[in-house]
């Protein structure tokens, strides 16, 4: 299900264009509008979840895989020496867009591009 005032809603499903470096039947995965480093990515089921504890069998399923495989696609791709995973719940916890994302935050070795995440 879709919520029809959610930014990441129409962000996946296209209705609003976007960067997007990876597309399947349940997620798009974009670059981030305001990026910790380069190649910060975001990834965004196509359905309307919360967050983490709303998420169905399905999503919660491919999520983890997905992150892995654009992880590795960024060492490929950017030449990063690592990646983060960071997925925030709730205000408290620094979640300011309430559907479910994963940002996927490539790391380079001593770099400049390297910048230090803060959830938020
Ligand atoms: P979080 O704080 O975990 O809810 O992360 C939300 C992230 O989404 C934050 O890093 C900025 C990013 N963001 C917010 N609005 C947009 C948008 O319209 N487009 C893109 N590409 N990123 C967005």
């Amino acid at each position: 299900m879709k919520d029809k005032d959610c930014i990441f809603c129409k962000i996946a499903n296209g209705e609003i264009p976007s960067a997007t470096i990876y597309e399947d039947e349940d997620f798009r995965v974009i670059l981030d509008l305001g990026p910790a480093s380069r190649g910060h990515a975001l990834i965004l089921p196509k359905e309307h979840f919360k967050d983490v504890c709303e998420l169905d069998e399905k999503v919660a399923a491919r999520v983890l895989p997905l992150a892995a495989k654009i992880g590795a696609a960024m060492k490929e791709a950017l030449g990063c020496a690592g990646f983060n995973l960071v997925q925030n719940n709730g205000a408290e916890a620094g979640q300011t867009v309430f559907h479910f994302h994963v940002h996927v935050i490539p790391r380079y070795a001593g770099g400049p591009e390297m910048v230090t995440w803060e959830p938020g």
